[in-house]
């Protein structure tokens, strides 16, 4: 066998800021963040360059005295890509793209590479592609590119010059690619509901953990699956200091001693504009988040900006149709902030402060989790006929079952449900004045 002996290939960018509204901080956050989704891909930062105005030239997103500085500085200092923090029109692609010299990305072009170097599922994959292929389409006159060889168009670095056949051949095969892709993404999606039916069935909690990248989710979850009775039940998932470690959905069924069950599922991270054609092609992962009975939004304590970042998740939760669900906050990575005016863990009657690679806090976010859990359900009695005994079978499945008496005209089950699952079985609720 061979062993490929690769030389060491990290990309030089320099990376380009516009400031428009923000003030200097947010600008210089964001910024921060351009430079590490770029090393998160391999791409070593050279120089950046910035620029002030009050919006952004239509042609070439930054003005003509900047373009020029910087394809200067891309030759000096051998940078082969330049980097932009806002998503380019088609047109500023291909302008910057010719006076450069140099390839040109954007923002929303790196988080997709990101993301197509970390999807490790079929879903996920498939997911990428999709989202990859829908930016690159409007895209493609403009582009000699690293995506086009990945999504698998035959463009790559042909696409530099080249005649307008070429361009329609590579639009065609590419929306034929998508349209399989939509195919097969359909067909794995219904295999998923129909699991996710199973656990709906089965009456169990579902808790899902959400939040900006890098928050410390993963990390949470692990450290909850170590609380289960049989260790073996839950394979531990990937906590990595990376923005994007995890892009596909863990759903495990956790069941620590002494306490009852809950289905805890571990997704993706937000991060602030994250690119639409990839909310939406996350969509069908994100149900998980959509169906859940609770939410846990974890949050970087430490970073000055978590604020911001919750604002974020909340506003990309409302995207995905998940806002309204209950919701828990864990201020984690708190050991890493100075001075701390309280011990670790301060519990509160919504939050709590923990750190999760010590495990501190993690007991108590249990706690917190069942007590939250409780509070959206409530203590019904239903009186089922002994002719509906189909009735009571669903009903046991989906609620927790107190108690159960067998009378003259039907059982009489006294359960611990939800206000829908309540509604459902309202025909046989029993009401306050029969329920002596
Ligand atoms: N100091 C400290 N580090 C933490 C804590 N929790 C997590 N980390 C570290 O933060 C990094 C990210 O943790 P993950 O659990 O992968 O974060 P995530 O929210 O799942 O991130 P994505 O999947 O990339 O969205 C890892 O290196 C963890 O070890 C904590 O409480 N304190
Ligand atoms: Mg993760």
């Amino acid at each position: 066998m061979h062993q490929i002996i690769q030389e060491d290939t990290q990309i030089r960018a320099i990376l380009v800021g516009l400031q428009t509204r923000q003030s200097d901080e947010e600008f210089g956050r964001a910024m921060e963040e351009l430079k590490e989704l770029a090393q998160t891909c391999g791409i070593e930062t050279v120089s950046t360059a910035t620029q002030k105005a009050a919006n952004p030239v239509q042609a070439t997103y930054i003005g003509s005295g900047k373009v020029e500085e910087i394809r200067l500085a891309a030759e000096m200092l051998q940078a082969e890509l330049v980097i932009f923090d806002q998503t380019l029109s088609p047109m500023q692609f291909r302008n910057l793209g010719k006076e450069l010299g140099v390839e040109v990305m954007d923002r929303t072009g790196l988080i997709l590479r990101i993301f197509a170097e970390q999807a490790r599922t079929r879903e996920a994959r498939l997911q990428v592609e999709h989202a990859q292929l829908q930016y690159i389409m409007p895209r493609l006159a403009g582009m000699w590119t690293h995506f086009g060889r990945q999504a698998g168009s035959s463009g790559s670095q042909s696409n530099r010059g080249i005649g307008e056949t070429q361009l329609e051949l590579d639009r065609r095969h590419i929306e034929r690619r998508m349209a399989e892709l939509e195919k097969e993404l359909k067909a794995v999606a219904r295999e998923r509901v129909t699991q996710r039916e199973k656990r709906l069935r089965a009456g169990i909690p579902r808790v899902a953990l959400v939040g900006y990248t890098n928050a410390g989710k993963s990390t949470i979850m692990n450290r909850m699956l170590e609380q289960n009775e049989n260790p073996d039940a839950g394979k531990k998932v990937l906590e990595e200091d990376k923005l994007f470690a995890t892009l596909d959905t863990t759903v495990r069924k956790i069941e620590p001693k002494g306490r009852k069950p809950i289905l805890l599922s571990d997704t993706v991270g937000f991060i602030n504009e994250l690119p639409h054609s990839l909310v939406k092609a996350f969509r069908s992962t994100l149900e998980e988040v959509q169906y859940a009975d609770l939410l846990v939004q974890v949050i970087d304590y430490s970073d000055p900006d978590y604020r911001e970042c919750m604002r974020v998740t909340e506003d990309t939760l409302k995207e995905i149709g998940a806002a309204g669900i209950p919701m828990l906050y864990v201020y984690n990575k708190a050991d890493r902030v100075p001075d701390l005016p309280f011990a670790l863990p301060a519990v509160r009657t919504n939050s709590i402060y923990t750190c999760a690679v010590s495990g501190t806090g993690i007991p108590e976010l249990w706690d917190l989790i069942e007590k939250k859990l409780q509070e959206g359900s409530e203590i019904c009695r239903f009186l089922l006929p002994y002719t509906d005994g189909a009735v009571l079978h669903h009903l046991q499945e989906e609620t927790e079952v107190l108690s159960t008496e067998y009378q003259e005209d039907g059982t009489l089950v006294e359960v611990r449900c939800k206000k829908t699952v309540k509604e459902r079985y309202e025909r046989y609720l029993l009401r306050k004045d029969q329920q002596g």
